[in-house]
């Protein structure tokens, strides 16, 4: 296939003004007819070229005539050749097949409720449409379905409803807003609604309705909760109301990824709506709360102003992700909320960057653009926000906010446009800047510093390292915040930033004393910062830095050395004593300092050194230094461990969640001593899920007896709920020891393992290529078990397979051996008849 290229942008020669749709529900053969109002657009002249996959077209009128016979029908769309006039109503009815669908996108039945997905592509398989981002309408539509799926919905507001005289049912919807065709969706089930009400700033009333299967209607108040505070944060912060009179979220089984920004109608995998103590864990609180942000963020940045193109994706993406962290950071914790960020960022994004996959934030090419919703369009994107936000400030950040809103409200727009908003409100020359959208690959800052009695010198060198298709790279312009600490932590200047814009730059400050410098302070960049530091000053900066993330960073760079066998374990145990025990930080935030880099982290850090990694190797080192580490600390854990008790009920709060992941880190480190496995097994008997999946983990990582038993009962108590097994699949499948493959191979071949679901197929094959230790067993048996279902997953969703295919990426960090087998596995994979685009894209470009 050939590649679409941003460089080839033209406008529409057709634009669509209003769509009117009328849905005629049935798992084989649903109707849907389109009426839509094209007019000319500023694109060259041309044929009415509209897409369409895999729809069976039964009648096509122009302006009333029949035209069934004139237009050109192909794989990908149909094509009507001119003459045209100017404006004109083109209606068609095709038949689509909503129950062998099994990509889950375009219109598909998940569990017996019909819904869609159509970003980015799948308008085109629900009806014939120009599917691209800038061609916006007003939608109407009409649902009719039999009565064993009554809840019909759709975008913007309803109408009227009622039953038909066959006894059917149907319901119309009329969305006032001009939206790309990405934002439709479509919902009919029987299901069930837990309602709110929201009042907006401006007096105006919005019924909430948050839809879900008969049953689970009970496990939806975390959710609502997050989306009134997502509502009201918005107007607070950014002054965005909301504009519509109703917001509905339905949740689904089968969903690709996390949830969608439908206009209005926002539809969610239910593991990220459902909830309670009993069947969610902490992580899943803080996930639902943010992506219901997220979702709910898109109204304004993403739906009322969206993407010109789908190379434009991070405008939306890269934005709202950002715009989802302040909230979060808002309702929670700054700095816990910045460190677990960048853990990610470094963990995701890092590791794209630094491999095969590597491509700017804003793509100049590609195949298949469901493979570009990457750690580099969201995480990264969100990173380049950040770095504006801080370079302008916060006024001039909303100055700029409220400008582009006021400008660009109902547009299509470009990274230019929104770089736009920040030069006018700045008069900044963001041109360096603008490398960020376009230049792949993680720069690497290295620190030197100099010191005569008086005058400290601080040099900062960039380097920017090629990546796929891009040898060569300019220099960037880099904010790295920084302090300059003396004796006891003392601030000796004002904190600020330093703007790195050459390929080396260097500062100098007269000083009294030689300061110890805190550098890029909260992750003010996404970069590598390379200073050579003495354990001394890490344990200074642990012990005295005012900035919590570089403290946080210090200890991690300790965890680093004593991980991988470079540095003794005593005197990162002494700095860790000290700050676990200090009781003036935060819980979540001293539960981070005590969770230790994974072997993933070190294979990428050992690499990053300029060395081949031996997973084998890394893992020995690393569990002989956490089982070191939870010796020495052995009193101080239990003590914690013991003071960290729930006093109370389960709640969810951030405060309570803080305590309870100091409390599993101990248990974590503790699982390594001798009192381990009794701790966990009291635990395990906890109520909430927050304590039991923890203490279950520990006992099956400790490989304690007690672990067999437990998890049969788990299974026996939640084999009727696929997203508490989803735990139980994930945990088997993560646990680092010999025979993880052997259980999750049986575990997969067992009939009740629904692998087309994509939550089940992520908890197992996906989960088990993420236990490093087991994924990369030197012969070779991890990547087969991985490639295999790969190969069986693509032909009936080839967006999952391609999405897990990126295990694979980091192929070139470890020995030549294992670097043959898994070439040898993804060779074999290219090779397989009929493989997906997607799946071809990725194997292709992780072999290139
Ligand atoms: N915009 C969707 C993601 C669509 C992915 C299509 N493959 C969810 C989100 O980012 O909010
Ligand atoms: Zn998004």
């Amino acid at each position: 296939p050939q590649p679409i290229r941003l460089a080839d942008y033209t406008p529409p020669a057709w634009r669509a003004e209003t769509v009117r749709l009328v849905f005629d529900l049935a798992p084989r053969g649903a109707k849907v007819h389109a009426k839509i109002r094209f007019i000319r657009g500023e694109g060259p002249e041309g044929p009415l070229r509209l897409d369409g996959q895999k729809l069976m077209l039964m009648a096509a009128k122009l302006d009333g005539r029949d035209v069934f016979h004139d237009v050109a029908l192909d794989a990908d769309g149909l094509t009507l050749a001119g003459p045209l006039p100017d404006a004109f109503d083109l209606e068609t009815t095709v038949e689509i097949d909503p129950e062998a669908n099994t990509e889950l996108e375009g219109l598909y039945l998940s569990n017996g409720i019909y819904c869609t997905q159509c970003e980015a592509e799948g308008f085109r398989k629900i009806t014939y449409f120009p599917d691209r981002p800038d061609v916006m309408a007003t939608y109407s539509v009409r649902i009719e379905a039999p009565a064993s799926t009554p809840v019909l919905l759709s975008n913007g507001e309803p109408g009227e409803a009622g039953a038909l005289p066959d006894g059917r049912l149907f319901a119309e919807w009329h969305d006032p807003w001009p939206k790309p065709s990405y934002l439709f969706a479509l919902v009919a089930g029987n299901l069930v609604a837990h309602r709110d009400r929201f009042t907006t700033a401006s007096g105006r009333a919005v019924d909430l309705g948050i839809w879900v299967r008969p049953g689970d209607e009970s496990r939806c108040e975390y959710a609502m909760d997050a989306l009134k505070r997502s509502m009201r944060w918005d107007e607070e912060a950014y002054g965005r109301e909301y504009d519509l009179s109703v917001f509905n979220i339905v949740a689904v089984d089968d969903f690709n990824m996390g949830a969608m920004e439908n206009k209005g109608l926002n539809i969610f995998n239910s593991k990220y709506v459902l909830a309670s103590p009993e069947t969610a864990g902490d992580r899943d609180y803080e996930l639902i709360e943010g992506i219901i942000a997220h979702e709910y963020f898109h109204n304004w940045t993403g739906n009322r102003i969206t993407c010109r193109d789908w190379f434009q994706l991070c405008l939306k993406e890269g934005l709202t992700v950002f715009r989802d962290q302040q909230f979060s950071a808002d309702m929670r914790s700054e700095p816990v909320k910045r460190i677990d960020d960048v853990k990610m960022l470094r963990a995701r994004q890092f590791r794209e960057d630094a491999g095969p996959l590597a491509h700017p934030v804003r793509p100049e090419q590609f195949i298949e653009i469901n493979n570009f919703y990457t750690a580099t369009v969201y995480e990264k994107g969100a990173e380049l926000i950040r770095m504006l936000h801080l370079m302008v400030g916060p006024k001039a950040y909303r100055q700029a906010l409220d400008l582009y809103f006021e400008r660009h409200d109902g547009q299509a727009c470009t990274i230019e446009q929104w770089l736009d908003v920040f030069q006018t409100v700045t008069n900044r020359d963001l041109t360096q800047f603008k490398l960020w959208y376009s230049q792949a690959g993680t720069p690497r800052v290295t620190v030197s510093e100099g010191w005569k009695p008086g005058k400290y010198t601080l040099t900062l060198r960039q380097d920017v390292p090629s990546t796929p298709g891009a040898p060569s790279k300019k220099p960037m312009a880099i904010p790295v915040a920084f302090g300059l600490l003396g004796q006891g932590g003392r601030e000796l200047v004002e904190p600020g930033v330093l703007e790195l814009t050459e390929p080396e730059q260097t500062w100098t400050f007269d000083l009294d004393e030689r300061p110890v410098p805190s550098l890029l302070r909260g992750f003010s960049a996404p970069v590598i910062l390379d200073r050579r530091s003495t354990a001394a000053e890490r344990a200074f900066l642990l012990a005295h830095d005012s900035d919590p993330f570089n403290r946080w960073e210090a200890a991690r760079a300790m965890a680093l050395e004593a991980l991988m066998g470079a540095e003794p374990v005593a005197p990162f145990a002494e700095a860790l004593r000290l700050a676990i025990a200090d009781a003036d930080l935060d819980p979540a935030f001293r539960a981070l300092l005590l969770t230790l880099p994974g072997d993933d982290e070190l294979a990428r850090e050992t690499w990053a050194r300029g060395r081949q990694a031996d997973p084998d190797a890394i893992h020995a080192a690393s569990e002989t230094a956490k089982a070191a580490l939870a010796e020495a600390l052995e009193p101080e854990l239990r003590a914690l461990y013991t003071a960290m008790e729930s006093p109370g009920p389960y709640s969810p709060d951030a405060a309570a969640a803080g305590r309870r992941a100091l409390r599993n880190a101990c248990l974590g480190l503790l699982s390594r001593r001798p009192v381990g496995p009794s701790l966990a097994e009291a635990q395990a008997k906890a109520p909430s899920m927050s304590e039991r999946l923890p203490a279950l983990a520990a006992l099956l990582h400790a490989g304690a007896p007690a672990a067999e038993p437990a998890l049969a009962a788990f299974a026996e108590e939640w084999k009727a709920d696929p997203l508490v097994m989803d735990k139980w699949y994930l945990l088997q499948a993560t646990t680092p020891r010999e025979g993880t493959l052997a259980r999750v191979k049986t575990l997969s071949e067992d009939p009740s393992f629904a692998w087309k679901t994509p939550n089940r197929f992520r908890s197992l094959v996906a989960a088990f290529s993420t236990n490093h230790f087991c994924f990369h067993a030197a012969d070779g048996s991890g990547y087969r078990f991985l490639a295999d279902w790969l190969l069986k997953l693509d032909p009936l969703n080839p967006q999952t397979a391609a999405r897990v295919a990126g295990a694979f990426e980091t192929w070139r960090r470890y020995d030549d051996a294992r670097q043959s087998l898994i070439r040898a596995e993804l060779e074999r994979i290219a090779r397989a008849p009929a493989l997906s685009r997607d799946l071809t894209e990725i194997v292709t470009r992780m072999l290139g």
